[in-house]
């Protein structure tokens, strides 16, 4: 059962920011984040210009972090890249790039938020609507999720249907208007529009419509399942009662 309003959990922020710093931070984050970190703040976030011109040289791609839970990831390009929609459907259906590329895309501006606190202010991101893909398939009465797979061997995550049925949930081959790169999770990534960029699963190769939700990668080691930005993983905006 799905709602907007996530019920409030009751673990300690103290608890969840050990675990963002910890787990986040130690498994293959390619640069230094407390460096980074320690260095936007002085400067006053991600997005700001800096007049001392030093955070070019930190390697965190214009506030970004680049994450990946492997030490390596194939790369994939149009000629070999594929994505799989299978599980509850009539109609399974594997898509090339240029099969993505050839259908409607829509735009986004939003910011890109990451539960451990780095921000990317208006970030445009293009794609697919997720729930173009799922229409396509035709999803059974009986399904309920939608779980995610990444050519990367590792990652997972998982939305609720009605969560992956969102305008604001995209297939994205663009960001910044580019093509996604590989570091980003090139050539297709998921983007969850709503909820903290770990939804957002990169090296995306697998959609499977599923009778449940299955906890992601970092869900299992934590984090909320329902992602809403502000207002999950401890960090809601609205003080509680
Ligand atoms: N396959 C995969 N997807 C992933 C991750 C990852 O480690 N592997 N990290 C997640 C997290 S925690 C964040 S904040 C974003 C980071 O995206 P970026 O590397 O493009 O900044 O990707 C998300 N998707
Ligand atoms: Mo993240």
């Amino acid at each position: 059962m799905n709602s907007e309003q996530p019920e409030k959990r009751g673990t300690p922020v103290g608890r969840r920011v050990f675990l963002g710093t910890l787990g986040l931070g130690a498994l293959g984050v390619v640069a230094a984040p407390h460096l980074q970190r320690g260095m936007e703040s002085f400067l006053g976030g991600a997005g700001e210009l800096d007049p001392t011109g030093l955070t070019d040289l930190l390697p965190n791609g214009g506030g970004f972090r680049y994450y990946s839970v492997t030490s390596s990831v194939p790369h994939k390009d149009a000629g070999n890249y594929r994505l799989a929609v299978d599980g509850l459907v009539d109609r399974p259906a594997t898509y090339t790039l240029g099969d993505l590329r050839a259908m409607p895309q829509t735009r986004m501006v939003r910011d890109i938020q990451c539960v451990t606190g780095w921000r990317v202010p208006a970030t445009p991101l293009e794609g697919v609507r997720l729930s173009e893909l799922l229409d396509a398939a035709g999803v059974h009465p009986s399904a309920r999720a939608v779980r995610f797979t990444c050519f990367d061997g590792a990652y997972t995550e998982s939305l609720t249907l009605e969560q992956a049925r969102r305008d604001d949930v995209l297939v994205a081959l663009r960001m910044q208007d580019k093509d996604i790169g590989h570091s980003h999770g090139g050539p297709v990534r998921l983007y969850v529009a709503p909820m903290y960029f770990y939804k957002s699963a990169k090296w995306l190769s697998g959609i499977t419509v599923t009778d449940e939700v299955r906890p992601g990668y970092w869900e299992e080691r934590g984090y909320d399942i329902d992602a809403w930005v502000g207002r999950s993983n401890g960090r809601d905006d609205e003080p509680t009662t």
